[in-house]
């Protein structure tokens, strides 16, 4: 009797471990299905391609690419024809010094890669998975990200836990991380960062630049009062010395651009960046009151991505100089306001910079406006892009590259002068980010968006900074919102009414 009764006790016991053992099979083969109908959605949703993108990285898609394999061989424009240019004219390379060619072509897995060691990151921005995640295979983990939440589109944060950008690990998903420092870059790029950090071209002297390492970073709306109160956007007019010496100045207008235009309600930055192709942003760029464009940036062609209207085109002195961009003839250049700019030494004034342009502006200047005498053309005063470089430089943590910011940040603070409200599109790159450096060539060189000659990266940081749209716009239109100077007041310090 007590065997059986111990008999029927056996079987429930091995009953109870048989339920257990399937219920575990059970949970397991859940838990792979759940997983493959992760990876399976990440790949068939209707979103599939920036979500492929985050999990096998943008080169993935884009292998078929044209890109550069040597350093002087540039396909231009889908011409077939390869085109040898001038190393002088890559964006690694000092401008008008040819003594110092600093190619910077990006190579396939040089672009930017990972530093981890980066100590400069907030323990926010470090990776948020450790322990069971950290041992799951790379495209599963960020397949598990994209599902549940940290990659999902339209939703991500600046935090910027992975630096690589264009690499085969590239983090598509991730917007500007406003701490992006010449350390997260690749070791090529980073050298050439590097190379023009230690150059002083234009004896640039600042006091204490390890400043903004030991002080709390300044807020965007710190950030935007310190631009309204110190960069003040003026143009040369003929009565300043040493112009009103010289019968030529009268071809100057006579008052400063703002003045003569504006002010302007909504006003767009086009930046001229790769990821502008196939944005489908034309007409959202058109419906603004002006819109700024940068040096040979077409609109013919490309209207569906960047629009047709051109109420400014800022030019730097090299395209006004180069037979390439054949200024004087190009129609390109003939719509719209034009204003153009060079780099002045550091401390000069109007007239040692006028015996030291780094491109003979003025010289151009003059041809142009007997050729084109109605159409408005305005020089920008050269102490914009110095008082400009001195505030990204006092707000960045390590030293900035000494030369004068890029087109695309200048013409950014000159529109925030003549607007309530700017956008500025792709100068952060968008899910589209690429190393292709322009929409309208293919050229290939992730410099081009993190700069080399110009201090980009750092642009790029307190754009990031100051902008008042949503991480989500910058994702998907590669958009950024900024106040106009007359749109918020300073004069407690902060801005006390923003739009
Ligand atoms: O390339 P560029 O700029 O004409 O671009 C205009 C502005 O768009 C932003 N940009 C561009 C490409 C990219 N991938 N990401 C971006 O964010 C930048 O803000 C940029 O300023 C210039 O600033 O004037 C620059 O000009 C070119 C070049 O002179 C002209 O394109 C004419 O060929 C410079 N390239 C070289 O000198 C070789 C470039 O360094 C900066």
């Amino acid at each position: 009797m007590g065997y059986k009764i111990t008999g029927a006790g056996m079987d429930r016991v091995s009953q109870l471990w048989r339920l257990r053992r399937r219920a575990r099979r059970g949970a397991l083969c859940m838990a792979l299905f759940c997983m493959s109908m992760a990876v399976l959605y990440t790949l068939c949703a209707e979103n599939s391609v920036p979500v492929t993108d985050a999990i096998f990285g943008e080169r993935a898609r884009t292998r078929a690419q044209p890109r550069t394999h040597s350093l002087v061989k540039v396909l231009r424009g889908g011409a077939s024809k390869p085109i040898y240019v001038d190393l002088q004219k890559l964006p690694g390379v000092i401008p008008g010094d040819p003594r110092r060619p600093i190619p910077v072509l990006s190579s396939l897995n040089h672009s930017l890669e990972t530093d981890h060691r980066d100590h400069r990151l907030r323990p926010k921005d470090r990776k948020p998975h450790g322990g069971f995640m950290s041992w799951l295979p790379r495209p599963l983990t960020r397949a598990i990200e994209t599902l549940f939440g940290g990659r999902r589109k339209g939703e991500l944060s600046g935090a910027g836990s992975d630096t690589e950008f264009f690499g085969p690990n590239g983090t598509l998903g991730e917007v500007w991380d406003d701490e992006m420092s010449s350390t997260m870059l690749g070791k090529r790029l980073r050298k050439v960062v590097q190379n023009y950090q230690a150059m002083n071209k234009y004896g640039v002297q600042f006091p204490d630049v390890g400043a903004a390492a030991r002080h709390p970073k300044r807020s965007g709306p710190e950030l935007l009062c310190q631009l309204k109160d110190t960069v003040s956007i003026t143009t040369l007019t003929p009565e300043m010395e040493p112009f009103v010496r010289f019968p030529w100045a009268t071809q100057l207008p006579p008052r400063h651009l703002s003045m003569d235009i504006g002010p302007f309600k909504t006003c767009a930055v086009v930046s001229s960046a790769g990821s502008m192709k196939n944005s489908g942003l034309g007409k959202e760029i058109d419906a603004h009151d002006a819109v700024v464009r940068f040096n040979a940036a077409p609109t013919t062609g490309f209207e569906k991505d960047v629009g047709s209207k051109t109420t400014i085109r800022l030019i730097n002195s090299q395209v006004m100089a180069s037979d390439d961009h054949r200024f004087l003839s190009s129609s390109l250049y003939s719509n719209g306001i034009l204003v153009g700019w060079d780099p002045a030494p550091y401390s000069s004034d109007l007239n040692e910079w006028y015996n030291k342009t780094d491109y003979p502006i003025f010289l151009q200047y003059q041809r142009y406006r007997r050729l084109h005498p109605q159409q408005p053309f305005y020089i920008l005063h050269p102490r914009v892009e110095w008082q400009l470089w001195n505030r990204i430089q006092e707000n960045m943590a390590e030293p900035i590259q000494k030369n004068p910011p890029s087109s695309g940040l200048l013409g950014t603070v000159l529109m925030m002068s003549l607007c309530e409200v700017v956008h500025v599109y792709e100068f952060l790159p968008s899910r589209r980010k690429t190393e292709l450096c322009h929409y309208y060539q293919r050229f290939i060189d992730a410099a081009c968006t993190l700069g080399a000659y110009h201090p980009l990266l750092y642009e790029k940081n307190l754009v990031k900074r100051m902008n008042q749209g949503l991480d989500r716009d910058i994702y998907t239109h590669g958009r950024v919102s900024l106040p106009g100077f007359s749109s918020f007041n300073c004069t407690r310090g902060l801005p006390s009414a923003m739009h």
